[in-house]
């Protein structure tokens, strides 16, 4: 059994966080949110570049009950690799309610991708932020696309400001649908009518199997919580403008955050204020995420 030690700047999740004033429509989805380990069951792998602390599928399932989620999509986090067992176990455990998206390498099997898919993965995400992973050239993931289409996946993407630049003709190529986290990290420091969310917002006019993660306020905020107040544009701006194309989700147990451990209650109560009618957050909230995992449920 391995023995994992948290990194010493390690913030550990809000055990307690308070009851959201905002009531979650039923059948709401926490479309990202990731299991750790626990280590010593599920080791971390050894080309992490952080090692995070335990949060396991029970907290995870105790925070959706405690928020009134339904159901979660659990996001492979790269402290784990392309070893998925923690995520696949936290689906066997969930009665149905949860999806998966995995990370894999090009040379992952039909059969492989046939129990994932069984076990309830429907998207990959590929991860190009440094401080989390080494990058790969466009042809490993190119490969990894064309093995995960005939499943009817999607892809998730993460990245920064430059990386769009850099990889932009790689994935707009992509011809399955493409989800972008957390917004391509906005500096919200800068007019949302400006010309570096404008590109952002032109990627997804231009191309329409591209959807878009409202998250992770508490990442991108200068203004902190409890409001986010300055993502607060930005997000309204993505939900008002791609309705059907949006999904939100906690990012519990919020991997690599050094200033505070946000409330997983304000996190919820951020939603009204960027999705602003009960139609809006029908779409963001259960219409869309079901409609991309568990559209073979339907
Ligand atoms: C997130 C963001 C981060 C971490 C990861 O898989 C991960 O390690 O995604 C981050 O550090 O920005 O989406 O959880």
């Amino acid at each position: 059994m391995a023995a994992f030690t948290m990194d010493a700047d390690w913030l550990v999740f809000d055990p307690e966080p308070s009851r959201p004033t905002f009531t979650l429509p039923a059948g709401s989805v926490d479309a990202h949110c990731h299991v750790f380990g626990p280590g010593d069951v599920f080791p971390y792998a050894d080309e992490r570049k952080y090692t995070p602390c335990d949060a396991g599928k029970d907290r995870l399932f105790a925070l959706r009950d405690f928020l009134g989620v339904e159901r979660n999509v659990i996001v492979q986090a790269t402290c784990h690799g392309s070893d998925n067992r923690a995520m696949l176990d936290a689906l066997a455990g969930a009665n149905g309610r949860a999806r998966g998206v995995a990370t894999l390498r090009p040379d992952v099997s039909v059969s492989e991708l046939s129990e994932l898919h069984d076990a309830g993965v429907r998207g990959v995400r590929f991860n190009y932020v440094r401080r989390l992973v080494d990058p790969e050239p466009d042809s490993y993931y190119h490969r990894i696309v064309e093995k995960v289409a005939p499943f009817g996946w999607h892809v998730v993407i993460y990245f920064e400001a430059a990386d769009l630049v850099e990889r932009r003709s790689f994935f707009t190529s992509i011809e399955t649908d493409v989800v972008v986290d957390h917004m391509g990290r906005p500096d919200v420091t800068l007019p949302v009518d400006g010309p570096a969310f404008a590109a952002f917002l032109t990627l997804m006019d231009e191309h329409e199997n591209f959807w878009c993660k409202v998250t992770c306020p508490e990442r991108l905020s200068v203004a902190g919580p409890p409001g986010f107040v300055d993502v607060v544009p930005f997000a309204r701006r993505v939900v008002e403008r791609f309705p059907t194309r949006v999904l939100w989700g906690t990012d519990w147990p919020h991997p690599n955050l050094h200033d505070y451990m946000p409330d997983d209650g304000a996190i919820v109560d951020f939603i009204p204020g960027i999705a602003p009618t009960p139609e809006l957050q029908r779409k963001l909230l259960v219409d869309n995420p079901m409609r991309l995992y568990w559209r073979d449920d339907q």
